[in-house]
C-alpha cells in the first residue's frame, strides 16, 4: 500500500515531501554533495524528459501558505517571541536591475497561491527587458490575494550609478516602503521627473503606512548573466554590477545576505541553467543550491515547487532576522 508521505522524484536536482497541502511539508532535496553543486549537463533526451513531465494533478495545486510572522523565530539566547517586533505582515523586498523580471515574478508568484486561475495578473510587466519604462512607483502585492501575513514589494529597477543604488536602497531599508510612492532617483533628469509626478497626480496617492522591510529577494536575468559571464570585456559590467550591488550592505540582515532569483531560464539549456548558478554562488559567495534559486518563465509543477521553496527560505530569514524589541539586543561591539 502507498504510503501517505509519498515521495514524488520530478526533477534531477528536486524531490518532493508531500503529505498535505500545507507547503511547509515540501523539503528541498539538493543534498547532493552540500554545498559543492556542479554544473550538471544533459543530454536533449534527458531534458525534454524532464521537461514533459506533468505531476500537477498529484501535487494539489494551489497551495495554501499557513505561516504567520514570528511562526519561525529561533529562541536564541533565551529570548522569547515577546521579546521581538513582530509585524502582522512579513514583507519581501524585490531588488533587481530593468528587465531581470522582478513585475513577472510577482506575477508568477501570485499564480502559485490563487485558487482561481482566470484571476488577473497583477503587476505591469514591460514588453522587453530594454524597452518601456518600467515599474517607478512601489507596489505591495498580498500573497496569496486578499491575505495579511506575507506581502512582495515590487520596486523600481537599479540604476547603472552604483551611488543611486546606494541612496534608494538606504531609504528603503532603513525607513521602511509605501505602496504608491514615487521613486526618483538623484540622477533623473528634470523631464523624466516631471512625467513621473504627472503619472502621480492621474492616480491614488501613496499610503500612509510605511513597512519595515523583512528580507530581500535580489532577482537577475540569468541569459544576460551567461552573456556576460562569456565576456571579458566591457559585456562582463553586468556579472560586475550585480556583485557591487549584491554586496551593499543594507541588503544584508546582519550576516544573512539576500535570496537570488535566477529568472529567463526557459532561454537557457539545462546545463547553461547550472553553470549559471553555481557560477552566481562563486561570484555572490552563496551556496547555489540552497540560496539560488532558478524561476523561469513556465507554469511546469518544478517551478511552482521552486517558488514555493524560494518563500519559506526568504520567510524563514525574514523570522530569523526580526528586529528585538531590547535596544540593548542590538548594540554593536568592537
Ligand atoms: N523568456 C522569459 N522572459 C521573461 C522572464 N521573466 C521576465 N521576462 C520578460 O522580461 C521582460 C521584463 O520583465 P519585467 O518583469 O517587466 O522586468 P522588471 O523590469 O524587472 O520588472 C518582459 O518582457 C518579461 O515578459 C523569464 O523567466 N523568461
Ligand atoms: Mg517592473
Amino acid at each position: 500500500m502507498k504510503s501517505r508521505l509519498s515521495r514524488i522524484v520530478l526533477h534531477p536536482l528536486y524531490s518532493v515531501c508531500k503529505e498535505s497541502r500545507n507547503w511547509i511539508d515540501i523539503h528541498r532535496a539538493t543534498d547532493m554533495g552540500g554545498d559543492t553543486l556542479t554544473p550538471l549537463s544533459f543530454t536533449p533526451e534527458e531534458e525534454s524528459s524532464v521537461l514533459d513531465q506533468d505531476d500537477s494533478s498529484s501535487l494539489n495545486l494551489p497551495y495554501h501558505p499557513s505561516y504567520t510572522p514570528g511562526e519561525w523565530i529561533e529562541k536564541a539566547g533565551g529570548m522569547k517571541l515577546s521579546d521581538y517586533n513582530v509585524p502582522k505582515t512579513a514583507t519581501l523586498l524585490l531588488v533587481g536591475f530593468k528587465g531581470s523580471g522582478k513585475s513577472s515574478l510577482v506575477n508568477r508568484i501570485s499564480k502559485v497561491f490563487e485558487d482561481d486561475k482566470f484571476a488577473p495578473e497583477r503587476a505591469q510587466v514591460s514588453y522587453n527587458s530594454s524597452g518601456g519604462e518600467g515599474t517607478y512607483f512601489l507596489q505591495e502585492y498580498m500573497i496569496p490575494r486578499g491575505s495579511s501575513s506575507i506581502c512582495i514589494y515590487d520596486t523600481r529597477s537599479l540604476s547603472d550609478d552604483p551611488s543611486d543604488n546606494i541612496a534608494m536602497l538606504k531609504r528603503w531599508i532603513t525607513k521602511g516602503v509605501r505602496h504608491g510612492e514615487l521613486i526618483i532617483r538623484p540622477s533623473d533628469n528634470s523631464s523624466l521627473r516631471t512625467r513621473m509626478k504627472c503619472k502621480m497626480l492621474r492616480s491614488c496617492s501613496q499610503s500612509k503606512e510605511a513597512r519595515m522591510v523583512n528580507f530581500v529577494i535580489f532577482v537577475v536575468n540569468g541569459l544576460a548573466v551567461l552573456k556576460s559571464m562569456d565576456s571579458d570585456d566591457d559585456g562582463s559590467k553586468y556579472i560586475q554590477m550585480i556583485a557591487t550591488t549584491f554586496n551593499c550592505p543594507y541588503l544584508s540582515f546582519k550576516d544573512d545576505k539576500p535570496v537570488v532569483i535566477i529568472t529567463h531560464g526557459d532561454l537557457l539549456s539545462l546545463s547553461e541553467r547550472a553553470r549559471v548558478r553555481v557560477q552566481l554562488g562563486e561570484l555572490l559567495g552563496i551556496p547555489p543550491a540552497k540560496q539560488i534559486f532558478d524561476i523561469p518563465e513556465s507554469c511546469d509543477p518544478v517551478t511552482e515547487l521552486t517558488i514555493v521553496d524560494m518563500l519559506r527560505y526568504s520567510l524563514e530569514h525574514a523570522d530569523k532576522n526580526l528586529p528585538h524589541k531590547n535596544w540593548l539586543a542590538e548594540k554593536v561591539w568592537f
